[in-house]
């Protein structure tokens, strides 16, 4: 599929002028998170009330008496986590919906986590707010590691990475595990959507994020969201590390609508090898020619086991 052709075509459709999560804030250059969350916000339009866990993205838009957001916004602790406070949101605007109080608005409950908010600290209460049903969706913008508090691995750090707590040297070569699927354990929850996406492919995110709001119902988005800062890559990367964690089918972009798994953006064949993603990012310096080789074979299975489901999958209904 040629990106550049879509964008002529669909542009001037699909991509609204306003902001609604603004410039200025005190995000690092070269971010990817923030690139991601502000085409989440243009897509989302104006109707929404965002509950977002402390992460990146809430120190660096927030800082008192600044803010970046433009829509209603509740800035959510670790604790208490963004899909609780989102589900409470929605019972909220149920109840204002049936005093009349918003009759003519279709607003909708926004829960924004970063990796550590939703796959560790944060999965029980998205698990939760998924399966009472929500009508809400829930955006995962996964940058692969606690960073805001200094870069300390979380369960969707890559396999090898090195963290601050999973640091690369004689005992271990940077993280031990392979990450945690999400987006797996959400279909498993049996929604109508699941996404991934990554900015580096705006089309197909802003889409997906229409798509998930137009739900009725919980609905779910995990967002690749490259951290030079973290990653140890330079800042003009951050697009190119995108579009290459696709071509390797390390992060295939998919959709699951009713049970039926699309793949949104073809990856070519044959795919780029892993080495061409890994070698451009200090995390993964530490990698001699076989542990490149175990990465490969990891994602390859990742990547059959994907494709298998794309080509037998249908849908409930
Ligand atoms: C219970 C609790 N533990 C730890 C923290 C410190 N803390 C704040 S943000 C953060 C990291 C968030 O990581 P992630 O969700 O991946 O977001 P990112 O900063 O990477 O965008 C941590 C550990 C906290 N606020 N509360
Ligand atoms: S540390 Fe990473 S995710 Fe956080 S603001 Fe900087 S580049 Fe963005
Ligand atoms: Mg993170």
């Amino acid at each position: 599929m040629n990106t550049v052709q879509n964008f002529e075509l669909y542009a001037p459709k699909l991509i609204e002028k306003r902001e609604f999560f603004s410039s200025g804030h005190r995000a690092c250059q070269g971010c990817g998170e923030v690139l991601g969350l502000r085409m989440i916000m243009k897509a989302l339009g104006e109707d929404v009330v965002v509950s977002n866990a402390t992460g990146c993205m809430e120190i660096i838009s927030t800082a008192y008496p600044h803010t970046a957001w433009e829509t209603p916004y509740i800035h959510v602790a670790f604790e208490n986590a963004a899909a609780a406070v989102g589900s409470g949101v929605e019972a909220g605007l149920k109840a204002l919906r049936r005093k009349g109080k918003i009759a003519d608005r279709d607003v909708k409950s926004v829960a924004i986590a970063g990796d550590g908010g939703t796959v560790d600290i944060g999965l029980q209460s998205l698990s939760g707010a998924m399966e009472r049903g929500h009508d809400m969706v829930f955006f995962c913008l996964d940058n692969e590691a606690y960073m805001n508090t200094g870069i300390q691995r979380s369960s969707a750090t890559p396999f090898m990475a090195a963290t601050t707590t999973s640091p690369a040297g004689k005992a271990i070569k940077g993280q031990r595990t392979g990450k945690k699927n999400v987006a797996e354990i959400m279909v498993a929850h049996n929604l109508a959507y699941v996404a991934t996406a990554c900015p580096s492919y705006p089309l197909d995110l802003m889409e997906k994020v229409k798509k998930a709001k137009a739900v009725k119902g919980p609905a779910y988005v995990h967002v690749y969201t490259v951290c030079p800062t973290g990653w140890r890559a330079a800042s003009e990367q951050t697009i190119k590390l995108g579009r290459l964690v696709v071509e390797t089918g390390i992060f295939p972009l998919y959709e699951v609508e009713n049970g039926k798994y699309r793949l949104t953006m073809e990856t070519p064949e044959p795919r780029r090898p892993v080495e061409d993603y890994l070698k451009l990012q200090g995390r993964f310096r530490h990698l001699d020619p076989s542990d490149v080789a175990k990465v490969q074979a990891l994602v390859d299975k990742e990547y059959r086991k994907l494709m298998h489901k794309v080509k037998t999958s249908v849908p409930w209904s």
